[in-house]
């Protein structure tokens, strides 16, 4: 279904000794030996070692077997901050399956997206978690549904362990979703071997060891949390992963003084609410030794006040699902820590900075260009296809305007692709306009992002109506509402008006759009 690496990277990279022909399920086998009675995960109501893991994960594999779940299989696994989000996933790999990986906040447009694009046998979920029912959406969509927190998975998971074939290392894993530049998200295929490196890497970079306590504040189920270092370098390391049921500060904190927290990741906006809320906590967060923040910009002013407001470093994280990972080093000096969002995992991961309107032409040093990456975890195709996002030899054009420094970090300074970064949720300007077009009021839409202090970025929609019509804002974000989107998704506020400015060519354009919001924003 899939583009892959040609044969010549391929052997590259094994010989290099990034791809050791691993599986998650022979790593998870490896680490339940080497840690049994250390713990590995703590969850709401869980505390398991990595023995009690490995077995756990070995009973689920062998369980879904029986439900069903063939070798090969696409399952989609939409699952909060739950310990069971770990036995799951690598009980799904150890039978083979490919877990696809959506988030808590999407919903039935999304979900029936994921299942139709990868082809989903099943979808993996849980029942009302913080007042939604993610098992009644996810079977509007599928037929066949397991919630992690029902009786039929209590069943499952009992099942007596058995030996099962170890998939291909070198074959998927799973499916990551995009960021969504141009629409819905894109499923990304990720292998065992690439993966892997990514993760081993990060876990060293990010100075992880047996002691440290990895605190996913986030989404697990996101690239960033889930192995940049995320749980799985916490895993990898024979560390301990802590899952947060919500981001807030108040829980966090709470964790980190419970679990003693060594290094947890953010995005900027909570990032900007913890290092207030730090100032007035009584918890101890000493033992906290790095904060990441990652996902979106994170400004030079926020960024001069996490150490200080947490008691700790930060660390720039700047990664992409598709693969590249960035990050600033724990011994970089503090101007590129503050002012960059750092450098590339891999010594072969080959960067180009290109000139936005002629992607052949590389823009001088220290110039600001688009981002083209290639390398030993970074894909070479999207699942559901789509080239244009890749050259001819098999660059992954990021879509991000980045300056490259000297010593190889890089700073992004924006984006070249349509996509409103919400405080690290990536909402897709075509997405948002489409649901705004199926209202029958509306003639044209236009998203653009509008800078907001606590998001970094909110959505703001141009409507314009058709003749006669007068939508108002509040039933344009209701109908969206109502499609059953993530709350995302929702844009945040709606102007409407005559008539769009256009380009040269008769584009809308959305430059002029964006001007017209900042000179809106500073009348006041
Ligand atoms: C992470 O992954 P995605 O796939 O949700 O989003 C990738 C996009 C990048 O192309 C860039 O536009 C933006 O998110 N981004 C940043 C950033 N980190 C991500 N923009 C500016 N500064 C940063 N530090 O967001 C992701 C994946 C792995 C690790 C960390 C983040």
């Amino acid at each position: 279904m899939s583009t892959t690496w040609p044969t010549e990277f391929a052997a590259r990279y094994r010989a290099a000794g990034y791809w050791r022909g691993q599986t998650f399920g022979a790593l998870l086998t490896a680490l339940g030996a080497a840690h049994a009675g250390r713990t590995a995960v703590v969850g709401d109501d869980a505390r398991w070692t990595y023995a009690e893991l490995d077995d756990r994960a070995h009973r689920v594999a062998a369980g879904l077997r029986d439900w069903g779940i063939r070798p090969g299989d696409r399952v989609v696994v939409q699952l909060p901050n739950v310990a069971e989000f770990v036995a799951a996933v690598f009980g799904l790999w150890r039978a083979g399956a490919l877990p696809v990986f959506a988030l808590p906040a999407h919903r039935e447009t999304e979900l029936r997206h994921f299942v139709t694009q990868s082809g989903a046998a099943a979808i993996l979920t849980v029942g009302v978690y913080e007042r939604h029912d993610h098992a009644a959406t996810a079977r509007a969509v599928a037929d066949r549904v397991l919630a992690v927190d029902g009786a039929e998975y209590a069943d499952l998971a009992a099942t007596a362990p058995r030996g099962l074939p170890d998939p291909d290392p070198a074959g998927v894993a799973f499916l990551q979703l995009s960021g969504g530049s141009t629409g819905l998200p894109k499923l990304i295929p990720r292998t065992h071997d690439d993966y892997l490196y990514s993760v081993r890497e990060s876990a060293r970079i990010c100075g992880l060891r047996p002691q440290s306590v990895y605190l996913a504040a986030l989404p697990v189920a996101h690239n960033y949390p889930l192995s940049s270092p995320g749980v799985l370098g916490a895993l990898h390391a024979g560390a301990k992963a802590v899952l947060a049921p919500r981001p807030d500060a108040d829980t966090a904190f709470r964790l980190i003084e419970a679990e003693r927290v060594t290094i947890t990741g953010v995005v900027p906006p909570l990032a900007a609410a913890w290092a207030q809320a730090a100032a007035r906590t009584r918890r101890d967060l000493s033992s906290l030794e790095t904060l990441q923040v990652g996902g979106a910009k994170c400004g030079r002013e926020l960024a001069e006040r996490i150490g200080p407001a947490l008691g700790c470093q930060l660390q720039q994280v700047f990664g992409m699902a598709e693969g590249l990972v960035c990050y600033t080093r724990l011994d970089d000096p503090a101007a590129l820590v503050l002012g960059t969002q750092g450098r590339p995992i891999s010594p072969d991961d080959e960067i180009r900075v290109t000139d936005p309107d002629d992607p052949a032409v590389e823009v001088a040093p220290g110039e600001v260009g688009a981002l083209l990456t290639r390398g030993p975890y970074t894909i070479r195709g999207y699942w559901d296809r789509d080239a244009e996002a890749f050259t001819p030899d098999g660059f992954y054009r990021t879509g991000d305007l980045v300056r490259r420094l000297p010593s190889g970090h890089l700073e992004v300074v924006g984006r070249a692709k349509e996509q409103i970064n919400r405080g690290g949720e990536k909402v897709a300007a075509a997405e948002v306009e489409n649901h705004l077009m199926a209202h029958p009021d509306v003639l044209d839409a236009a998203v653009v992002g509008v800078p907001d202090e606590y998001l970094g970025e909110r959505t703001c929609a141009y409507v314009v109506p058709v003749a006669g019509a007068a939508p108002s804002g509040a039933d344009l974000r209701r109908f969206v509402r109502r499609r059953g989107v993530a709350a995302f998704t929702v844009p945040d506020l709606v102007r409407v008006v005559p008539e769009f400015p256009v380009t040269g060519v008769g584009k809308t354009s959305k430059r002029e759009l964006r001007a017209a919001l900042t000179a809106h924003a500073t009348k006041g």
